[in-house]
């Protein structure tokens, strides 16, 4: 088995320290921090989500594998981004007011990371006055937003609203996401949508790269 279906494997179990120390050898061997999250960290947490929709896996076992991921993350961190890479811009992500999941909108925040974006991520249960200030404070150039819930999905079209008409130092992108949003929600709320962590990275890029930040 190569090492990326290892740390795929060991997330998917929950071993944070086998998982950090398969990282640090692929860093070792001189493998780029964003191949190891590409093909490491979010293959193992996609298995992960396939083997609980089939009820293979349990609440308990994601809480397990979410540990191992963050404690892969504060390793690969310090190499997402060379000095030399200008940064692309800075990105305010939270999960909106009524729900606290945060594994998903982690796992976007550090493929934003990677993508070279300056994060602030302003945690879960974020209203809109937060998401407003926290835009404003860091002069963003995109905001994300995201909801697991589908109770939740009102407040995001209601925060998403109150951005929007709202006139800020600069254009600033709306993106959503979550196991609930579709690309049809998030047009009719009048938001960018991506799939996933990877999708949400590369929509980012697109969008800021004819664009001064
Ligand atoms: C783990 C989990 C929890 C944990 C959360 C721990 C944490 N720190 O986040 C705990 C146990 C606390 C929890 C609580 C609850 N949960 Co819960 N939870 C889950 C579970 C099992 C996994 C979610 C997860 O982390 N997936 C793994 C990550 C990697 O995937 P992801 O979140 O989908 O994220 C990806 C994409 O969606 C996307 N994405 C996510 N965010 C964003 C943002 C942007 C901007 C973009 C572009 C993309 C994007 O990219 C991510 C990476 O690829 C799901 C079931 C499921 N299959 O999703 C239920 C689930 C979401 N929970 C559910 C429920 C009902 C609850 C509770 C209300 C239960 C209760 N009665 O108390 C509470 C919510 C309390 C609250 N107010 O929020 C329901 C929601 C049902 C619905 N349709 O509304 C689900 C679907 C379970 C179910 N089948 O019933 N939960």
């Amino acid at each position: 088995m190569n090492l990326f279906n290892e740390v795929a494997k060991s997330i998917l179990e929950g071993d944070s320290l086998k998982s950090v120390d398969l990282c640090l050898q692929l860093l070792d061997m001189g493998y780029d921090a964003n191949e190891i999250i590409d093909e490491g960290l979010t293959r193992g947490m996609n298995m992960l989500s396939d083997l609980f929709e089939k009820e293979e896996k349990f609440v308990p076992q994601i809480l397990m594998s979410a540990r191992a991921m963050n404690s892969c993350l504060e390793v690969l961190e310090p190499h997402l981004c060379g000095k030399s890479i200008p940064l692309n811009g800075t990105i305010v992500i939270g999960t909106v007011e009524g729900d606290i999941h945060n594994i998903g909108k982690g796992l976007v925040a550090l493929m934003f990371q990677a993508g070279c974006f300056n994060v602030v991520d302003i945690g879960t249960n974020v209203t809109k006055e937060e998401f407003i200030n926290a835009i404003r404070e860091n002069d963003a150039s995109i905001v994300a937003l995201s909801a697991m819930l589908t109770t939740a999905m009102n407040n995001m079209k209601d925060i998403v609203k109150a951005i929007n008409k709202i006139e800020f130092d600069k254009p600033v992108y709306v993106m959503v996401g979550g196991a609930p949003i579709t690309e049809r929600y998030a047009k009719e709320i009048d938001a960018v949508f991506a799939e996933d962590a990877i999708d949400a990275r590369d929509k980012a890029i697109k969008l800021l790269r004819n664009r001064r930040i």
